[in-house]
């Protein structure tokens, strides 16, 4: 019996391990999960129909719980076999991984990742039962008390009390920690696929108002020159969550409230049979130091936040709008922001998909001019019409700034720093950005000596970046490449070098070439 204990916790602890790999890693591996489907796979269809039929909708738990006692019963057995004749116990185990590793393997979709949750079963399993066993044979079976028998007796009884009860508490702790381990992981990871089917199921509705493909005029092509539109899989990604949030779209809220005559609520669907409006905006981070990646732009789809404001109808006296997210993130915008003409909308849409998890599925705001930290927050569940005076937002409670404009800045992406370039005709170029105020001109200086003038792509609009390039005739030589821009009021980059904190990085970004 306390063998089969044995067996049984040091599976459970596995279990554990492995749900909370594939949760960080493959939530399509997950043992149960994948077992489960797995048996689905491979039921005859009579027994798929007395199942249904006897349980109904309750199948699913039927499934995951036969599941869930075979593998008790395969580990009760391993944990005997292993007392009795060693190695076996323990090859059990390696069966019982190699079954669900073959299980997450044949899951539609499944990568190498999948790999993950299995190994960290059986690394785990396979010690955990090791120890506990040799918990076991520690126990004084077979005490042959000599001398002064009472005594003795009483005091190797007590031992082997205390050593039984180190073994139980041993396997308790083992086998709760993986049930523990494993519901909690099963219950995420369910949540995360639910969300990830619902995202697959729904294609974006087609906009109301479309925004223009961008024209040739618009690019320049320049290897290793920043593509106009970021593709999402290069997008880059900020924010405090430690596991993507999973927001199912079925009940997603909007709840607008706060300083506002009357509260709004707002459905994914409600939000979906809205006329939907295309616009290209650059999405920034404060925390994007000179020259750094953290910007992208993209086409995104969505709904004029100024429209569900105007249905509210903020009060006099509010002058900001917290936005909140599921995970509790929450960003401080300026009402007159989401109040003026410009395009500040809830997202669904990034790039013609539906936003990848990352970026906020299902909805997210983005707003044009502000840095992402102050208006960009994405799985957005409530916009809370408010006085800055009043609340203040998470970024701007650990030392930021309660207001974020983005600041006029600009890039050279060609050639990188450290290039070694032949002497002769070199192309430089970059990106510069002012969102939603615009970029009038880009100017390159080699080394020490006068601005130069750079050619400007057209800009897709005031809310986006634009490229921009020149040429330049280089002489052998260690030189620095330095841009500034200007944006469309005339105003120039600050050169200063700023911090990034509290409200964004100020200087001119240079680039350091070796000319031969
Ligand atoms: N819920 C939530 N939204 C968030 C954040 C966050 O941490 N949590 N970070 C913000 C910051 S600082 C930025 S710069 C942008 C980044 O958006 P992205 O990850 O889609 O590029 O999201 C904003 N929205
Ligand atoms: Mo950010």
């Amino acid at each position: 019996m306390l063998a089969a204990l044995a067996g049984v916790a040091s599976v459970a602890a596995g279990i554990g391990a492995a749900e909370l790999v594939a949760l960080l890693t493959a939530p399509g591996a997950s043992p149960i999960f994948a077992s489960g489907s797995l048996a689905i796979d491979l039921a005859p269809q009579w027994l798929k129909e007395t199942v249904i039929g006897l349980f109904g909708t309750a199948d699913k738990i039927v499934i995951i719980g036969s599941v869930v006692l075979g593998a008790a019963l395969i580990a009760a057995l391993a944990g005997v076999l292993e007392n009795a004749r060693p190695p076996w116990g323990r090859v059990l185990i390696g069966a019982l991984g190699v079954l669900t590793l073959v299980a997450a393997l044949t899951r539609p979709g499944a990568d190498y990742l999948a790999v993950l949750p299995p190994a960290a079963a059986v690394t785990v399993a396979l010690p955990v039962l090791r120890a506990l066993l040799n918990r076991l044979h520690a126990l004084p079976h077979h005490v042959l008390p000599s001398g002064p028998r009472t005594v003795r007796r009483s005091s190797s009884e007590e031992l082997e009390g205390i050593d039984r009860r180190r073994f139980l508490v041993a396997s308790g702790l083992a086998a709760g920690l993986g049930i523990l381990a494993a519901v909690g992981g099963q219950l995420a990871s369910a949540s995360i696929r639910t969300v990830e089917a619902a995202r697959r199921a729904f294609s974006l509705p087609k906009p109301a108002i479309a925004a223009a493909s961008p024209e040739s005029g618009n690019t320049f092509d320049i290897p290793g020159l920043s593509p106009l539109v970021t593709p999402n899989a290069d997008f880059y990604r900020i924010d405090t969550a430690l596991l993507v949030p999973s927001v199912d779209p079925e009940s997603w809220k909007l709840r607008i409230y706060g300083l506002v005559e009357t509260e709004v609520e707002l459905s994914f669907k409600e939000l979906l049979a809205l006329s939907l409006e295309e616009s290209y905006t650059t999405l920034a981070c404060v925390s994007n130091y000179v020259g750094g990646d953290l910007i992208g732009n993209a086409l995104w789809l969505g709904y004029p936040i100024r429209k569900l404001l105007a249905q509210a109808g903020p009060l006099a006296g509010a002058d900001m709008v917290l936005s909140r997210s599921v995970d509790g993130f929450t960003a401080s915008t300026p009402l007159e922001v989401l109040t003026d003409d410009r395009n500040a909308i809830l997202a669904v849409g990034m790039n013609g998909e539906p936003l990848p998890p990352e970026h906020g599925f299902p909805v997210r705001m983005v707003v044009p001019g502000l840095f992402g930290y102050v208006s960009a927050t994405k799985w957005v569940t409530e916009l809370k019409v408010t006085r800055f005076a009043d609340e203040t937002a998470y970024w701007t409670e650990r030392g930021w700034a309660q207001r974020g404009p983005v600041k006029l800045s600009s890039r050279i992406d060609t050639p990188a720093t450290s290039s070694r370039l032949r002497a002769g005709q070199v192309v430089i170029a970059g990106v510069a950005w002012a969102q939603h105020t615009g970029i009038s001109r880009v100017q390159l200086r080699v080394d020490d000596g006068a601005w130069q003038e750079a050619d400007l792509a057209q800009a897709i609009s005031a809310d986006t970046w634009r490229q921009w390039m020149t040429t330049w005739n280089a002489t052998a030589g260690h030189h620095k490449l330095t841009v500034r821009a200007f944006d469309a009021n005339g105003i120039a980059q600050i050169e200063k070098p700023g911090d990034v904190v509290p409200d964004g990085a100020t200087g001119l970004h240079s680039v350091f070439v070796d000319v031969n």
